[in-house]
C-alpha cells in the first residue's frame, strides 16, 4: 500500500485517500432517488446517481436515453427518482439536451441545469455524434457518460469501453479482441471547459466534480466508472472493492481538466503524491469476465496503464 507524503491544505485522509475537507459537511442529506427501484443489488450506478442527484440539490431536468438508467427511473406512472426526466431515442441524447436547453431558455426560466446522462454504449457508440454535434455548437450541459463496460440492460453485449479480454454476449469465448476508447480524451479534444473521471465507489470525489460542473458555463463532461456485478461477474456484495481496485491499479484514474489544467484527484492524488499503483491483475482476476484472459492481453493492459499513468504524472498540475 502506498502512504501520503504531503498532504495538501484543506485536504484530510480518509480510508488511504486525500479527500476535500468540505465534503465531509458539504453533502446534502436529502434524498433525489428514494428507496425501491429495479437496478440489481450492488449496482454502481445505483450509488453514483445517488450522489449527482445530491450535487444537484433538485435544481435540474435530466435527459436519458434507452439503458438502465431509464429502468432506474421506472415507467410511467411510477418513479422512484424526484427530478423530471426526458426519455430520449439512443442516438439523440446530446441534441436533446441542446434543445432542453434552447427551450429553458426561450421560456426564460433561470437556474435549471440540463444533466443529459447515458451509458458508455450511448455515449462511445451510438450517442457520439449528437454529443460531439451539441458541444461544437458550444451548447451549455453537463454531460454524464457511467461506465460499466458494456450494453448491460440488453444482456452485456460489448461496447466501445468493454476491455480487452473481457466476455461479453458478443465476445462469449475468447473475450473482446479489441481496446477500448478514451472518451475523456475524445471530450478534451473538443475543447471544453471541465472534464472530469470520476468512480462509484469513490462517492464524494464524484460529488464534488458534479458540484463543480453544474456552477460552469458550456458543455461540462464527466465520465464515471460504475461497476456492474452481472456482468463483470463478481459478487453483489464486492461492488466497492471492485470499483476501489479500478482506482489502485491506475485501471480507472481519478482527475480533473479544467481550463486545460490537469489535477489529480483522491485516491489517484493519495497514490500519484507518494505511492505506487498495485498490478493490474489484482483488479481483473477477481471478475469471471476475465476467466480467459490470455497472459500477453493481461502484459498488454498493464503496460496500456503504466504509459497512461505516466502520461498523467507529466501533466499533473498539483503534484
Ligand atoms: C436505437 C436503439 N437500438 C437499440 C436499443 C436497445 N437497447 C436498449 S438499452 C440498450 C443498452 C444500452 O447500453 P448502455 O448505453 O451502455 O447503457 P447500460 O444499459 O449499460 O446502462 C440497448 C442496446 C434501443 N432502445 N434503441
Ligand atoms: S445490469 Fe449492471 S448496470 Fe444494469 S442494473 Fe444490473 S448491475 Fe446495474
Amino acid at each position: 500500500m502506498y502512504q501520503i507524503r504531503n498532504i495538501p491544505s484543506g485536504y484530510v485522509i480518509f480510508k488511504g485517500a486525500l479527500i476535500p475537507k468540505i465534503n465531509a459537511v458539504s453533502l446534502t442529506e436529502k434524498e433525489y432517488m428514494l428507496p425501491g427501484n429495479r437496478l440489481c443489488p450492488g449496482c454502481g450506478l445505483s450509488l453514483a446517481y445517488r450522489h449527482i442527484l445530491k450535487a444537484f440539490e433538485g435544481q435540474v431536468i435530466v435527459t436519458v436515453p434507452a439503458s438502465c438508467l431509464t429502468v432506474l427511473h421506472g415507467m410511467y406512472p411510477v418513479t422512484s427518482v424526484t427530478v423530471p426526466c426526458v426519455n430520449t431515442p439512443f442516438a439523440t441524447t446530446g441534441a436533446s439536451a441542446s434543445g432542453l436547453v434552447a427551450g429553458l431558455k426561450a421560456l426564460g426560466k433561470k437556474g435549471l441545469t440540463v444533466l443529459a446522462i447515458a451509458g458508455d454504449g450511448g455515449t462511445y457508440d451510438i450517442g457520439i455524434q449528437s454529443l460531439s454535434g451539441a458541444t461544437e455548437r458550444k451548447s451549455d450541459f453537463v454531460y454524464i457518460c457511467y461506465d460499466n463496460e458494456g450494453y448491460m440492460n440488453t444482456g452485456n453485449q460489448r461496447s466501445g469501453s468493454t476491455p480487452l479480454g473481457a466476455i461479453s454476449g458478443t465476445t462469449p469465448i475468447l473475450g473482446k479482441q479489441q481496446n477500448q476508447k478514451d472518451m475523456a480524451a475524445i471530450m478534451e479534444a473538443h475543447g471544453i471547459p471541465y472534464i472530469a473521471t470520476a468512480n462509484a465507489c469513490y462517492p464524494l470525489d464524484l460529488y464534488e466534480k458534479v458540484k463543480k460542473a453544474r456552477a460552469m458555463q458550456g458543455v461540462r463532461f464527466l465520465h464515471v466508472l460504475t461497476p456492474c456485478p452481472p456482468g463483470w461477474r463478481f459478487p453483489f456484495s464486492d461492488t466497492v472493492k471492485i470499483g476501489q481496485l479500478a482506482v489502485q491499479t491506475g485501471w480507472d484514474v481519478l482527475y480533473e481538466v479544467e481550463g486545460g489544467k490537469f489535477r489529480f484527484t483522491s485516491a489517484s492524488e493519495s497514490i500519484a503524491r507518494g505511492g505506487a499503483l498495485r498490478p493490474l491483475r489484482e483488479y481483473l482476476l477477481p471478475q469471471g469476465r476475465f476467466k480467459n484472459i490470455t497472459e500477453n492481453q493481461i502484459d498488454e493492459l498493464q503496460a496500456a496503464v503504466n504509459a497512461r499513468w505516466k502520461r498523467c504524472l507529466d501533466r499533473a498540475a498539483n503534484l
